[in-house]
């Protein structure tokens, strides 16, 4: 079986070919990445949604509000949740001061309706409206957030839900952990200070944020005993990778950036900007318990909410109340990753690019072999090639590298977004089938606008 749809893949016929050989995976995925350029099976339903991107004032905590730009007053932007297979299509209505875009993060869209400026499409215009179109698949935890200059650090992001047709996992309760970091004032370009030491440099947050809220205003998910909970962890965020762990509680981890793993229980998840990974919590442990992102690189206080027993006669966690998973036990690593589709696709490469990932330095630009975007060449690529990426990473900071377009395999998972970590090396392959021209890009808002970002390009 194995065997067999390595040489099918080989022979690029995969789209055609596919479905015949798969019909055990068609059961549980019923659109597998491979399978992108086919059109995929729709619901028959048609979600309108509109979205008007405005100045507005959010409340951070209760003491605290944050002018910002948001999509419909709401920070996060509002759930977006369909079933997959359902045709989306969302009215962007820009009424802020600048030109703006809506990028689907993850989802293997036609290329028209993948919202990168100057890439994708003409950014809109204030004032101006614009359509996205596109048929929800497959099935994960995705999100959405713009895709011009700086402005993901306003609060331009939100969640985007595509239901699985039958559910693999049974749970009580799904929760939304959306972390993110809070920059009250305009967000500036970062330069290095100069000097010429490779650098590490973050933007001043004030602190960091579950669904919208500092830590002294933390969100509750209330639960019973004996039950399982899903929460979806998502990093929307700037430029803050954190490590999340819950005190009293193992995580199972199930989905990676949307994709089905196999079951790992683990104690810590490390999510860098445009992560999202899915866990399953039993509710074994009656009380009130903190879920703690504490970041990375930046300097700030840490995001937090709180798991809440409503059937416990704790109310809040007790001060200092720390995970333990924070500074041991388990930390979920990239090898820990399998996926559950896919197992027999082709290692094998048809062109290979080597990028070294470097920056930091006096100038303040990111590059990718030197050059950094939009002064640098395109990556170009066929149809039908499996294309695999090494990269390395020649400074001290996290670079969080997103495909647009497509998945990819890393080591035995699917992902569209992998850390490449300080001085170290990572590889991905994907298959080359979903035609246009593809952002490929440092997550790390300040990275990527300092250039740190290539467009792979169909001839
Ligand atoms: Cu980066």
């Amino acid at each position: 079986m194995q065997g067999g749809l390595t040489s099918l893949f080989a022979l690029g016929g995969g789209a055609l070919l596919f479905p015949m050989t798969c019909a055990r995976q068609e059961a549980r995925a019923s659109v597998s990445p491979r399978r992108r350029s086919v059109t995929p099976r729709q619901t028959g339903q048609l979600v309108e949604i509109r979205r008007t991107a405005r100045v507005s004032n959010v409340e951070v905590s209760p003491s605290r509000v944050w002018r910002t730009w948001t999509y419909d007053d709401s920070f996060p932007g509002k759930e977006i949740r369909v079933r997959e297979g359902d045709r989306l299509r969302i009215t962007v209505d820009n009424q802020l001061p600048e030109e703006t875009t809506i990028h689907w993060h993850g989802v293997p869209l036609p290329n028209t309706m993948d919202g990168v400026p100057g890439v994708t499409q003409q950014p809109i215009e204030p004032g101006a409206q614009f359509v996205y179109d596109f048929v929800a698949a497959p099935s994960g935890t995705y999100l959405y957030h713009t895709h011009v200059g700086l402005q993901l650090d306003r609060g331009l992001s939100g969640p985007l839900i595509i239901e699985e047709r039958q559910p693999r996992y049974a749970y009580d309760r799904d929760y939304l952990v959306i972390l993110d970091d809070f920059l009250p004032g305009d967000p500036r370009p970062l330069s290095s200070g100069g000097g010429g030491m490779m650098s590490v440099v973050t933007p001043p947050y004030e602190g960091l944020m579950v669904n919208g809220r500092l830590a002294s205003a933390a969100p509750v998910f209330d639960l019973r005993r004996g039950e399982k909970v899903r929460l979806r962890l998502m990093n929307p965020s700037g430029a803050t990778t954190f490590r999340v762990a819950i005190a009293g509680h193992r995580m199972t981890v199930v989905y990676a950036d949307g994709r089905p793993i196999e079951p790992r229980t683990v104690d810590s998840v490390v999510l860098s900007m445009g992560e999202r990974y899915d866990v399953l919590v039993d509710g074994t442990n009656p009380g009130a318990w903190n879920l703690i992102g504490a970041p990375i690189e930046v300097q700030a206080p840490a995001a937090r909410a709180v798991l809440r027993y409503t059937d416990s006669a704790a109310v809040a966690p007790p001060d200092g109340q720390w995970p333990e998973g924070l500074t041991g036990g388990v930390a979920l690593s990239l090898d820990d990753l399998v996926s559950l589709e896919n197992q027999g696709e082709s290692a094998q490469s048809d062109r290979r690019f080597d990028l070294v990932l470097s920056g930091g330095m006096m100038g303040g630009a990111w590059t990718i072999n030197g050059q950094a975007y939009p002064n640098a060449d395109p990556l170009d690529i066929h149809e039908g090639e499996r294309v695999e990426v090494r990269m390395r990473n020649q400074s001290m900071m996290i670079h969080p590298m997103h495909l647009h377009g497509h998945f990819f395999r890393t080591g035995r998972a699917d992902k569209d977004t992998v850390i490449v970590p300080p001085m170290g090396s990572v590889a991905f392959t994907f298959a080359a089938d979903n035609p246009g021209r593809w952002f490929f890009h440092c997550h790390n808002l300040y990275h990527m606008e300092a250039g740190m970002a290539r467009v792979f390009r169909y001839v």
